[in-house]
C-alpha cells in the first residue's frame, strides 16, 4: 500500500514530536485511524468514552507537559463533541490541535449525513488556525502550521479532513506556483522587556509600603524568582486558582487562594495593598483586587491582550515570568520595614486556624471541608491534584495545603464540569509515576466523569504508579449552584433543578475492577484516605456531603447576606439546616466580632 494522507499526517506529527493523541473513531477519521494502526505505536492512541473528554485530556496533557496537546474525532457528532473541551484549552491558553474527520469532498454542500461545517463550527475555538484540507499536497504545511501556531501562541488549532482524502496517495507539494513548502520545529523564545521597563517597574514596586503580589498560571514555572521577589519586597503572595501550585502553602506569606473561592487574608492583602505586582494571571474578578486608583500596579504577561484587563497598572511588562522577575531582582530594595509583611503571617497563620476549625464543624454527615483537610498531610510527594467545578473546587482552592513539586489544575477560565477526571487520566499519561488524585462532585461523576471511569479500568495496569483516586463528594445537590440561587439571587433552592439521584459511585468502581471506598462518618475520612493512597489499583473513594455547609466566598457582601435571609424568609425547603450552617460556619466569621 502507498504511503497514504493519513500516514503522512501521522510521522508528520511525530516528527513534532507528538507522542499521544486523545480521541474516538468514527468512519469520517478512519483513514488516520488506519495510519495510526501502520505506525505501529508511534504514537499512542489513548481512547476516551465521549470526544469531549478526549479534548479536557488534551487540554490537561498541554498543561501538565508544557507540550502540545493532540485530540482526534470523527465527523459531524464526533468533531462536535470536542468543542467544550477545546474551549477548556482556549481559555487556559493551552496549546491543542484538534483533528477531525468530515465526509467526502464529493459529498461536501449536499446535506450529507453527519455533514456539519466545521471550519465554521471551530472558527471561535480554533480561531488561531482551522483549515479543511481539500488537496493532498497541503496537507504538509496545514499540519506544520496547525501545530506552530498551536505551540507559539497558546492557541486550540484545528485541522479537518475529509476521509476520501485521507486514504489518497499522499503527495509532497510540487515545485511550481501556488505551492507552499513548509517545515517541522518550533522553540519557544526567550521574552523578556527591555532594561528600561524594568526600571520603571522597580520603582514603583520600590517606592511601595505595603506590596501584595497576585500569581497565576503564568508563574508556574517561576516558583524560585516569586519566592526571591516576595522575600525582597516583603511581600504576601495571592493565588489564582490556575496558579495554586506556583507556590507551596507552608510559606507562611503566602495567602492562598483568590476570589470567591478565595481566602480572607488574600482578601485583606488586596483590600490593604498600596502597589500590586500581578504574575501570568487572567484572575477575572476585578473586586477582590484593589479599588482603582488606591495601588500602584505592575503586570507581567507573556500576552500582552492580557496586560492592564483587570486593573489598570502603571508598567506593563510583556515576559517571561521567571526570567522577567530574575532580571527584575536585583533592581529591587529589600524592605526594612517587615510590619507589613508581619501582618500577612499573621493573618495566614490565624487564617489555617479558622479553617481547620470549619473543617471540624459537625455536619449531616460529613463536612466536605473536612475531605479536603484530611487529605492535605496525607497527599504524597509529587502528587498532582484535579478538581472539577463545583462546591469541591472551593475545598480545592481554600483547604487543599499543596506542597512543593506537586501540580494541580482544573478547568479555570471555562470552569466547565466534568474535567477533573479527565484530567487526572491525562495526568497519567503525562506523568505514569506520579500518584493522582481528583476531587469531583455527585453532579460532574453523574454527567460524565463516571463513564471516564472506564476509561481508568482500561488503562490503570499500565500506570508505574498505581495511586490514582477520584473523591466524589455525594450530597445530592448541584450545590455550588444552590449556594449561588440563595446568595446571588435571593432564591430558595429549587428541588426540580438542584437535586440530584443518589447513585453509589463506589460500587460503581467496584463493578469495573477498580476500589470502591465509602465514608459516612468524618472520623473514618483519614483512614480512608490512607487506605486509598496505599491501594495497588485505582480508587473511588466517595464520600456523604453535608450540602448545608456554605461554599461561600470569604467575606460576603451584606447585600448577599441579605439575599441569604431572602431565600430563608421565602421558605428554603431546607430552612432549618441552612440557619444552622450558616450561623455556625459563615456569618460567624465574617461579621466582626462574632464568634470565631
Ligand atoms: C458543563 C457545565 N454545566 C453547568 C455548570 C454550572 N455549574 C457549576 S457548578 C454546578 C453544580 C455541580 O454539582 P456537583 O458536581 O454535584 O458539585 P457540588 O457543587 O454539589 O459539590 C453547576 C451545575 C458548569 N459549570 N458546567
Ligand atoms: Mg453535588
Amino acid at each position: 500500500m502507498s504511503r497514504t494522507v493519513g500516514d503522512f499526517l501521522v510521522e508528520r506529527l511525530h516528527a513534532w514530536g507528538v507522542r499521544k493523541i486523545f480521541g474516538y473513531p468514527g468512519d469520517g477519521i478512519n483513514g488516520v485511524f488506519g495510519a495510526l494502526r501502520r505506525a505501529e505505536g508511534k504514537i499512542e492512541f489513548i481512547q476516551a468514552r465521549h470526544e469531549e473528554m478526549a479534548a479536557f485530556m488534551a487540554s490537561a496533557y498541554a498543561k501538565f507537559t508544557g507540550e502540545l496537546g493532540v485530540c482526534i474525532a470523527t465527523s459531524g457528532p464526533g468533531a462536535a463533541h470536542l468543542v467544550t473541551g477545546l474551549y477548556d484549552a482556549r481559555l487556559d491558553h493551552m496549546p491543542v490541535l484538534a483533528i477531525a474527520g468530515q465526509q467526502a469532498r464529493t459529498a461536501l454542500g449536499g446535506r450529507y449525513q453527519q455533514e456539519v461545517d466545521l471550519p465554521a463550527m471551530f472558527k471561535d475555538v480554533a480561531g488561531a488556525f482551522v483549515q479543511q484540507a481539500s488537496a493532498p499536497a497541503q496537507v504538509r504545511h496545514l499540519i506544520d502550521r496547525a501545530v506552530r501556531i498551536a505551540l507559539a501562541e497558546r492557541r486550540v488549532t484545528a485541522l479537518v479532513l475529509p476521509n476520501d482524502l485521507q486514504e489518497l496517495p499522499f503527495a509532497e507539494p510540487a515545485r511550481k506556483h501556488g505551492t507552499l513548502h513548509s517545515g517541522v520545529g518550533y522553540v519557544d523564545p526567550l521574552v523578556v522587556p527591555f532594561e528600561q521597563d524594568l526600571d520603571r517597574a522597580a520603582a514603583v514596586l520600590n517606592a511601595g509600603k505595603r506590596v501584595a503580589i497576585l500569581a497565576g498560571a503564568g508563574a508556574l514555572g517561576a516558583t524560585d524568582e516569586v519566592i526571591a521577589v516576595a522575600e525582597r519586597l516583603g511581600a504576601g503572595v495571592a493565588k489564582a486558582l490556575l496558579g495554586k501550585a506556583a507556590l507551596p502553602d507552608d510559606l507562611p506569606w503566602v495567602t492562598g487562594s483568590i476570589g470567591l473561592l478565595g481566602t480572607k487574608p488574600s482578601f485583606d492583602m488586596m483590600a490593604d495593598c498600596d502597589t500590586l505586582l500581578m504574575i501570568g494571571s487572567g484572575f477575572p474578578y476585578a473586586e477582590f483586587l484593589p479599588k482603582e486608583g488606591e495601588a500602584r500596579g505592575v503586570q507581567i504577561d507573556l500576552k500582552a491582550d492580557m496586560l492592564s484587563l483587570r486593573y489598570p497598572m502603571e508598567v506593563n511588562l510583556v515576559g517571561d515570568a521567571s526570567e522577567t522577575l530574575r532580571r527584575l531582582l536585583p533592581k529591587l530594595e529589600e524592605k526594612t520595614d517587615r510590619r507589613w509583611r508581619n501582618t500577612i503571617e499573621a493573618n495566614v497563620g490565624q487564617w489555617w486556624q479558622t479553617l481547620e476549625e470549619r473543617a471540624m464543624v459537625g455536619a449531616n454527615p460529613v463536612n466536605p471541608q473536612r475531605v479536603a483537610w484530611e487529605l492535605s498531610p496525607r497527599l504524597p510527594e509529587r502528587a498532582i491534584i484535579t478538581s472539577d467545578s463545583g462546591s469541591c473546587a472551593n475545598w480545592f482552592a481554600r483547604d487543599l495545603k499543596i506542597r512543593r513539586g506537586m501540580m494541580c489544575s482544573l478547568s479555570g477560565g471555562l470552569a466547565s464540569m466534568g474535567a477533573a477526571v479527565p484530567y487526572a487520566i491525562a495526568a497519567k499519561f503525562a506523568h505514569p509515576d506520579r500518584p493522582v488524585v481528583a476531587l469531583v462532585g455527585d453532579g460532574a461523576m453523574q454527567m460524565n466523569n463516571m463513564a471516564e471511569l472506564i476509561t481508568v479500568a482500561k488503562y490503570w495496569q499500565h500506570w508505574s504508579n498505581r495511586t490514582w483516586i477520584v473523591c466524589v463528594f455525594n450530597n445530592e445537590d448541584l450545590n455550588q449552584v444552590t449556594w449561588e440561587q440563595r446568595v446571588m439571587e435571593g432564591d430558595p433552592k429549587f428541588d426540580a433543578s438542584q437535586k440530584i439521584p443518589n447513585v453509589p459511585y463506589h460500587r460503581f468502581a467496584e463493578l469495573i475492577g477498580l476500589k470502591g471506598l465509602y465514608v459516612d462518618n468524618p472520623n473514618e475520612l483519614g483512614r480512608a484516605w490512607d487506605e486509598a493512597l496505599a491501594s495497588d489499583r485505582p480508587v473511588v473513594l466517595e464520600v456523604k456531603t453535608d450540602p448545608e455547609v456554605p461554599p461561600l466566598p470569604p467575606h460576603i457582601t451584606l447585600e448577599q447576606a441579605r439575599h441569604l435571609g431572602q431565600a430563608l424568609l421565602i421558605g428554603d425547603p431546607n430552612e432549618g439546616g441552612v440557619i444552622a450552617g450558616a450561623a455556625k460556619q459563615l456569618l460567624g466569621t465574617i461579621l466582626p466580632g462574632r464568634g470565631k
